[in-house]
């Protein structure tokens, strides 16, 4: 779309309409305050100057929704409600950009927790609030700002509800401008311009006039407007400037600084290759194996470091965790498949081996241990007692040799014997975690205590028991649900 041809000069320069010519008239009907507020998002920006392939106009949904074609910027349009969400997107994406946001009061209500997050975070973006107090496009429906007793076509004795505050419920997440005004008032233009200028999220609320329906039922003219404000204590004016950070630049800033950013903004680290793999797996089968623990007990650590493992020697591998919300109670489980083939189905209904490693571990698997055949393989930590089942038990001192090193490391312990003893793939690819399992920016220290259990589990599997456990803490942190085929 061309810039229109009507310029305004200032004092230093002359500036073109950002209304594209080729688009007028507008669609509202005559006397529609959208009219003017289009015209004063035209003469803040003309006053600005602002090139127009640096500004995105934001359009909500609604008669004002038809604002943006006019507009010879960049223009996105989408559902009702989300015209912040699209905004903040674009706002992230080109922290340079000048971003503003019309919308109806309408879509005040349908995206009202959009609005308090772009407040809280101080987005850079400017919302202009048509305020005209209904849902104009629909048929004049009531909205989060009818005034009370006023008449709508879904209020027709009287609106019973108090209208948002749009100034008092997002002046505490203390954003960049908050404004008030109408479109009667001398001061709209500067006050559009002074929100249009805010780095941070501004937002005006312009008490508007829907002359099809709001207006006539409810005589409203200049002087009841601001008649308004006052019985409703909703004063015209500057209700809040402030002064933190703009948040699409401050979160490239911190999470993006210099050093792993280009000037875009592009991250410049080199992308995860993932799981590179490094032996070849005997496995013929899929296998599946289930996990069972108390929380706390690094359980979907270890299933991670096991399919890991399985990944670097060839095979896919995937991971289903099952714990309680109350994660730091109750069970820990996780279950664990590995395939020389695609794993098209992730169930796991009867498990080829099984580790139990606690009470609360047992307790969650003990309804199907009498229902495992023969053929699967069941690790046990041996103070569990005697169990139903006429699987293969494998009975181990996990949780002493654990408590050598320190009791969480328990599921190392069980790790590094069903390793040695299964034939899976080469143990030593499950120790230490590969890179890929850890936190690009935040390494944690590799745990010797889990190393040491790793390597007495595989040991006692293998009768070569080498290790002097000596007491470290249990530092591992591995990445949580891993689902590869
Ligand atoms: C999620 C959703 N709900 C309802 C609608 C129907 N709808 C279309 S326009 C509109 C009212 C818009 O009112 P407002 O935002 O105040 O703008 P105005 O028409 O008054 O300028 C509604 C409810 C919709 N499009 N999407
Ligand atoms: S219906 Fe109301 S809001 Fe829509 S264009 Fe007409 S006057 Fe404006
Ligand atoms: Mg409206």
């Amino acid at each position: 779309m061309s810039q229109g041809t009507v310029e305004t000069c200032g004092p230093e320069a002359c500036v073109p309409s950002y209304i594209a010519e080729e688009t007028l008239p507008y669609p509202f009907c005559p006397g529609c305050g959208h009219t003017k507020i289009a015209s004063m998002i035209d003469e803040g920006l003309r006053a600005l100057a602002l090139p127009p392939e640096r500004v995105v106009v934001v359009t909500d949904i609604g008669c004002v929704g038809l604002t943006d074609r006019h507009f010879s910027t960049n223009a996105f349009h989408g559902l009702h409600g989300r015209s912040i969400t699209y905004a903040s997107g674009i706002k992230l994406a080109d922290p340079d950009l000048k971003v503003i946001v019309v919308m109806g009061d309408g879509g005040t209500g349908i995206g009202g927790a959009h609005l308090l997050a772009a407040a809280r975070r101080n987005i850079g973006l400017t919302v202009i609030v048509a305020n005209n107090f209904n849902y104009g496009m629909t048929g004049g429906q009531h909205s989060a700002t009818t005034p009370p007793g006023a008449i709508t076509s879904t209020t027709l004795l009287g609106n019973l509800e108090m209208p948002l505050d749009l100034m008092g419920t997002l002046k505490p997440a203390r954003p960049g401008f908050l404004a008030r005004t109408s479109v009667f008032a001398g001061d709209a233009v500067e006050l559009v311009t002074r929100a249009v200028a805010s780095d941070g999220f501004s937002l005006i609320d312009i008490w508007d006039l829907c002359v099809a329906y709001f207006a006539g039922q409810n005589t409203l003219t200049r002087d009841s407007i601001e008649q308004m404000m006052a019985d409703l204590e909703m004063p015209a004016g500057i209700h809040h400037e402030g002064t933190r950070p703009e948040y699409a630049r401050a979160w490239r800033d911190l999470y993006l600084p210099e050093e792993v950013a280009d000037e875009e903004g592009m991250c410049l680290l080199p992308p995860d290759k993932g799981l590179e793999p490094v032996a070849q797996s005997q496995l013929t089968g899929r296998t599946s194996i289930l996990i069972a623990g108390s929380a706390g007990q690094k359980i979907r650590s270890v299933a991670t470091l096991l399919g890991a493992g399985a990944i670097m020697s060839g095979l896919l591998a995937t991971q289903k965790d099952d714990y309680p919300i109350t994660v730091r109670t109750g069970h820990s489980a996780a279950e664990i498949i590995l395939s020389p083939e695609p794993i098209t189905y992730t169930g796991v209904g009867t498990p080829d081996i099984v580790l139990i490693l606690s009470e609360d571990g047992l307790a969650h698997v003990k309804k199907k241990l009498p229902e495992y055949p023969p053929a699967t393989r069941i690790y046990a930590e041996e103070g569990l007692g005697e169990l139903d089942t006429r699987a293969q038990m494998i009975r181990l001192p996990l949780l002493a040799k654990a408590k050598e090193v320190h009791r969480l490391a328990v599921g190392a312990v069980g790790l590094g014997a069903i390793l040695a003893r299964e034939g899976l793939y080469p143990p030593r690819l499950s120790w230490p975690p590969p890179a890929a399992c850890r936190r690009p920016r935040w390494p944690r220290p590799t745990p010797p205590g889990w190393s040491r259990a790793w390597s007495w589990g595989s040991g006692v599997a293998a009768r070569d028991v080498r290790w002097r456990l000596g007491r470290a803490p249990v530092l591992a942190r591995a990445t949580t649900v891993r689902v590869v085929g």
